[in-house]
C-alpha cells in the first residue's frame, strides 16, 4: 500500500478535567510513531501541531448553551474548526489525515472535516460512549460529547462547526464499551448505533466483533473514520489516560482489532481518517501508553509480525 499519512497534532485539553492530555502528540511522536508507520510501508508527513491557547488564560464558563453545560465550548469550537479544515484539505490532496489528540473532543473536528465530501461511517474504540449532550453530561466535559456533537444532538443541533450531516447514526459502531452514564445509557439504547460492549468481545472474540463493526461502518458509506481512545485498553496496559476504567481490552486484543482494520483497509481502502486520543503523559508510566498508541496506529496501517 503506497499511502501518504499526514500527521496532524491537536494538543487540546479543553474537553477534559485532567490536565496533561495536551502533551499527547509530543509523547506519541517521541514513542516513534513516524518510524513505526514507515515500517508499515506508509510515507509520513508531519504537519506539526495546531496552536492552542493555554487553558489557564481562559474562563471555562463563558457563553453556555441554554439547555446545559459544556466547559470551554468556545475554545473547542475554535480548535475543531481549524482542525476540520486541515483534515478536509489533507483528504483533498489525496493523503490520509491522522489526528493526534489531545482529548476526545478533537474528534468533532476530525469527523466534520472527513465527512465534508463523503458519507462517513465510524468505529469508536472506547470505554465510553461519548454521547452526552450539554443537557445530559454529568461533568460538562466536551470529551464526553463528541458523538452527540457530530450527530447534531441536543444543543449541537444547529451548530455548524460540530454537526456533520453526512454521518448517520446507523453507520456508527462502538467497540469495547464498559462505562456509560445513566442518562447516556438510554441515549445509546434508543439510538440506531451498533454497540459492542466488553461482554460482546468476551463472547465472540475481538476479530469477529471488529469485522461486524466494519460491516456497519462501511455499509452505505464512502469511508470510515477510526477513533481510538486509549482508555479503551485496560488501565494496567495503558495507565496514561485521564478516565481509566477497569476491565478493558488487552494488549493482544487491541492489536488484533487494529490489524483487522488494516486487513479490510488493504482490501477495499475503506478507512478515510483516524484519530488517536486521550494519551496523558503526566499520568503515564515511562511513556508506555504513548508507545502503545504508536504501535496500534502502525497496526492499523498494516504493520504485522510477519
Ligand atoms: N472520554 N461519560 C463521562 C463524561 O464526563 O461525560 C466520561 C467521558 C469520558 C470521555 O474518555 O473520551
Ligand atoms: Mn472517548
Ligand atoms: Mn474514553
Ligand atoms: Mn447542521
Amino acid at each position: 500500500m503506497s499511502e501518504t499519512v499526514r500527521i496532524l497534532g491537536a494538543p487540546m485539553d479543553y474537553g477534559a478535567d485532567r490536565r496533561g492530555v495536551d502533551m499527547g502528540p509530543s509523547a506519541i511522536r517521541y514513542a516513534g510513531l513516524a518510524d513505526r508507520l514507515e515500517d508499515a510501508g506508509v510515507t509520513t508527513i508531519d504537519d506539526g501541531d495546531l496552536s492552542i491557547p493555554r487553558a489557564e488564560e481562559r474562563d471555562p464558563d463563558v457563553e453556555q448553551p441554554a439547555d446545559g453545560h459544556a466547559k470551554f465550548l468556545r475554545e473547542v469550537e475554535d480548535v475543531c474548526t481549524r482542525l476540520g479544515e486541515r483534515v478536509e484539505s489533507t483528504l483533498e490532496s489525496g493523503e490520509f489525515p491522522l489526528v493526534l489528540g489531545g482529548d476526545h473532543s478533537v474528534a468533532i473536528g476530525s469527523m466534520r472535516g472527513s465527512a465534508r465530501d463523503a458519507d462517513l461511517g465510524a468505529i469508536w474504540f472506547d470505554a465510553h460512549a461519548d454521547l452526552n449532550t450539554p443537557a445530559t453530561s454529568p461533568s460538562g466535559n466536551v470529551h464526553g460529547m463528541p458523538l452527540a456533537a457530530t450527530l447534531g444532538r441536543g444543543a449541537f443541533g444547529d451548530v455548524d462547526w460540530a454537526h456533520a450531516p453526512r454521518v448517520r447514526e446507523e453507520s456508527i459502531a462502538y467497540v469495547g464499551l464498559r462505562s456509560i452514564d445513566d442518562r447516556e445509557r438510554e441515549l445509546v439504547r434508543e439510538s440506531e448505533m451498533t454497540a459492542f460492549t466488553m461482554a460482546d468481545i468476551d463472547e465472540y472474540g475481538m476479530t469477529a466483533v471488529v469485522e461486524d463493526a466494519l460491516d456497519v461502518a462501511t455499509s452505505g458509506t464512502d469511508g470510515v473514520h477510526v477513533s481510538l481512545d486509549l482508555d479503551w485498553l485496560d488501565p494496567k496496559t495503558a495507565p496514561g489516560v485521564g478516565t481509566p476504567v477497569r476491565g478493558g481490552v488487552t494488549y493482544r486484543e487491541a492489536h488484533a482489532a487494529l490489524e483487522t482494520v488494516a486487513t479490510r483497509h488493504e482490501r477495499d481502502e475503506v478507512v478515510r481518517s483516524m484519530d488517536v486520543v486521550e494519551v496523558n503523559p503526566i499520568l503515564d508510566e515511562r511513556n508506555e501508553t504513548a508507545r502503545l498508541a504508536a504501535e496500534l496506529t502502525a497496526s492499523a496501517f498494516g504493520n504485522r509480525i510477519l
